[in-house]
C-alpha cells in the first residue's frame, strides 16, 4: 500500500456552532484514541496535518437574533473549504471535528475540487439531524444545524457566508439515522429531493437494503462519496460523549455494518468526524468507539472474505 494515497487529518476544533461548549477537544481525544495508529495498522500513510487555524472574524449581523457565533463560523467555513479543496488533491482528508458546522466548509471544498476534476459528488450523511436550516429559518441560532442546507446551496446564505461555487446536489445526498427533525427543516427536505433514511426505515428494512441502494447509485456515476458521521448518529447507550443525545439511535452492530459496507463498495473519498464532545464522555469510550467506526471503514475485517467492490457498476 506504499504507493496508495496518504490519509490527511485535517484537525478543527471548532465549537462555536453547538450548544454547548467543549467540541473543541474532539481533535485531541481522536488522536489520544489512537486515530493515527489505527490508520497505520491498517497499512495506510498518514500525514496529520495538526489543527487548522481559521483567520479572524469580521464583523457580520443577520437580522435572525437567534444566530450565535456567526463571524465564527464564516471564518472556519473559509479555511476548512479552502483546505479540504487542497487536500482532496493530494489524498484521503479526513475532518477531525469540532461540532458538525465544520461540514459548511468540508463539503462545498470537496464539491468544489470534484466539479473541477469532472465527478460526480456524493454525500452519505449520518446523523439524527438533518442540520438543513438556512439562517432564516433556525430557531436554536446553533450553526451546527445548518451545514446541509449550505452546502446544497440553499437560498439565504448570500452575503453572509462564502458563496457556493459547485453546490452538493440534493439528489446526491442520502441520509440515514435522522430522528430529530424541525419543521422547518422537514419542508425544506420534501422541496429539495434529498434521499432521507429515519430511523423507522431503518427498523423496517434495516441498515443494508438501504446503504446498498445508495452505493450502487454512487458507483454507476462513477462517483466521489464523501461520509460525515455525527457521534449523535449513534445511540446515547453506546455513544454518550455528544451535546445534542436523542434517543434510538444506531446501534453498535448497525453502524459497524455500514462501515464495512461503505469500505467494500471502495466508493469513500473523504470523511468528516464530528460532534464528540469529550468533556461528556465517559472515559474515552466515544473516542474510542468513533476510532473504531473509522477502523472499520478502513477495511479492519473480522474474517476475510470476498469484498463486493461496486466500482465495476460504472463499467457496465
Ligand atoms: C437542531 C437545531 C443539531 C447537530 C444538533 C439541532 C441541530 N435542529 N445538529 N446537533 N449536529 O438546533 O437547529
Ligand atoms: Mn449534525
Ligand atoms: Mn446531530
Ligand atoms: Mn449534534
Amino acid at each position: 500500500m506504499t504507493t496508495q494515497k496518504p490519509c490527511i487529518l485535517l484537525g478543527a476544533p471548532v465549537q462555536d456552532g453547538a450548544g454547548r461548549l467543549g467540541c473543541d477537544m474532539g481533535p485531541s481525544a481522536f488522536r489520544t484514541a489512537g486515530l493515527v495508529g489505527e490508520l497505520q495498522n491498517l497499512g495506510y500513510r498518514v500525514e496529520d496535518r495538526g489543527n487548522i487555524v481559521p483567520p479572524a472574524p469580521r464583523e457580520v449581523r443577520h437580522a435572525n437574533g437567534a444566530i450565535k457565533a456567526l463571524p465564527e463560523t464564516v471564518a472556519w467555513t473559509e479555511a476548512l473549504s479552502e483546505a479540504a479543496f487542497q487536500a482532496s488533491a493530494e489524498g484521503m482528508p479526513i475532518f477531525i471535528g469540532g461540532d458538525h458546522s465544520l461540514s459548511a466548509g468540508s463539503m462545498t471544498g470537496l464539491a468544489r475540487r470534484a466539479a473541477e476534476d469532472g465527478r460526480e459528488f456524493f454525500v452519505l450523511w449520518l446523523d439524527s439531524h438533518p442540520d438543513f436550516h438556512t439562517l432564516d429559518t433556525t430557531t436554536s441560532g446553533n450553526l451546527h444545524g445548518i451545514p446541509m442546507a449550505y452546502a446544497t446551496g440553499l437560498e439565504g446564505f448570500e452575503g453572509y457566508f462564502p458563496p457556493v461555487v459547485s453546490p452538493v446536489k440534493p439528489q446526491n445526498v442520502c441520509m440515514m439515522g435522522i430522528r430529530s427533525v424541525d419543521p422547518a427543516e422537514r419542508a425544506a427536505l420534501a422541496v429539495a429531493g434529498v434521499t432521507v433514511h429515519d430511523m423507522r426505515a431503518i427498523d423496517e428494512n434495516g441498515v443494508a437494503p438501504l446503504l446498498d441502494a445508495f452505493l450502487k447509485r454512487v458507483a454507476a456515476a462513477d462517483g466521489l462519496l464523501h461520509v460525515s458521521l455525527d457521534v449523535d448518529f449513534l445511540d446515547p447507550g453506546i455513544a454518550p460523549g455528544v451535546g445534542t443525545t436523542v434517543p434510538g439511535g444506531a446501534t453498535f452492530r448497525e453502524a459497524h455494518l455500514i462501515m464495512e459496507m461503505l469500505h467494500d463498495s471502495g466508493l469513500v473519498t473523504s470523511l468528516d468526524l464530528v460532534e464528540l464532545n469529550p468533556f461528556l464522555d465517559e472515559r474515552g469510550r466515544t473516542a474510542l468507539l468513533m476510532v473504531d467506526l473509522v477502523a472499520s471503514l478502513m477495511g479492519r475485517r473480522v474474517l476475510d472474505r470476498p469484498t463486493q467492490s461496486y466500482r465495476h457498476i460504472a463499467k457496465v
